[in-house]
């Protein structure tokens, strides 16, 4: 499943036919599927909003505590004149408390982000907050290749912004070539910070994705009124009911809509048949070990610098630098 959340909240030119194809090609395959990516249309994405404030979603508070209690630290491994990278920026509200301690060094912060909306109004309010920062921002897809601006380019070296446990939505395999492909865009030298969700006690787990006051249900509900009203759907919402819980085995909670009944639906021109219980795999978020996220980033060129944890050990900051491939010179 290709999984990528938060960074695809708004519609590219033919979104709506890939839409359309991913939804046909995810229902008539077993076990039914959808991309995570699809959540995040506007009410998707405030409903999203809403989830990181929740009382049981502990990874967006864990992240935000962790970088401002390191953002001194972090900023010692961004060299002077560095260019800042964030992929997947959103309201870049986390590269924000990297700012705080390292806007005076860099030469350019890059935010990239496919909504473009988005980032031109937080551009603007970046660059009045810290005087003398350049902002460039980028509108693409993080997983696509794009072209830095030449003055990200032409700086000492580039540091890669990755937070959200964004990570965390990809399959393995996809993140390794995320990663690859994050150095790649980076270039020589490049470092790159990630958060990252950790692997903890099933029961904190399942309360983060099934909050009490059905925030995180109706985010994955919502996906059925997108379909209706995207793709002239017809699912019956009371007919299907929100699906959570930490697979142990995969290191993974998984979330899918359940089917409370045999019914059909018309989605798309098709008509898909659903048995009672089965359900829509929409979503797998990955928890790490710091030792499996530091070998995968190994594998994918990058060996680790430096890493923090808040005290419960819930979510890690990990910094990576790429490792040089470059031939040894000839002596002589
Ligand atoms: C965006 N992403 C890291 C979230 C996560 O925790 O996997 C998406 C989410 N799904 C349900 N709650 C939050």
């Amino acid at each position: 499943m290709v999984a990528l959340a938060r960074t695809s909240r708004s519609s590219p030119p033919d979104a709506n036919h890939s839409f359309a194809s991913d939804v046909v090609r995810g229902l008539h395959a077993s076990p039914k599927r959808l991309s995570p990516k699809y959540f995040y249309d506007a009410t998707g994405s405030q409903l999203f909003e809403r989830i990181t404030d929740l009382p049981e979603y502990y990874p967006t508070r864990c992240e935000m505590k962790i970088l401002r209690a390191h953002a001194a630290d972090i900023a010692k491994l961004i060299p002077q004149g560095a260019a800042l990278v964030e992929f997947g920026s959103g309201s870049s509200k986390k590269a924000r408390i990297l700012l705080n301690g390292a806007a005076a060094k860099l030469s350019v912060y890059v935010p990239v982000d496919i909504c473009h909306e988005m980032i031109e109004e937080d551009a603007a309010e970046l660059r009045t907050d810290f005087t003398g920062l350049k902002v460039l921002r980028v509108t693409a897809d993080i997983t696509q290749d794009f072209a830095l601006p030449v003055e990200a380019k032409g700086a000492t070296l580039r540091v890669g912004f990755f937070p959200g446990s964004t990570i965390g939505n990809f399959e393995p395999h996809e993140a390794a070539g995320f990663l690859r492909h994050a150095g790649k865009i980076l270039g020589a030298r490049a470092r790159l910070i990630v958060g990252a969700d950790l692997i903890k006690a099933t029961d904190v787990l399942n309360a983060a994705y099934n909050d009490k006051a059905g925030v995180t249900a109706a985010f994955n509900l919502n996906l059925l009124t997108r379909m209706n009203r995207e793709l002239g759907g017809n699912f019956q919402l009371d007919c299907f009911e929100h699906h959570a819980f930490y697979n142990r085995e995969r290191h993974r909670v998984e979330m899918h809509l359940a089917s409370l009944k045999r019914q059909k639906a018309k989605v798309a021109g098709e008509t898909i048949e659903f048995r009672a219980g089965e359900t829509i795999h929409t979503e797998n978020s990955y928890k790490y070990s710091i030792e499996k996220l530091a070998a995968l980033a190994r594998g994918a060129g990058w060996r680790t610098l430096q890493g923090w944890t808040d005290e419960r050990k819930y979510f890690a900051i990990q910094v990576f630098e790429l490792i040089d491939e470059s031939p040894p010179r000839a002596v002589g």
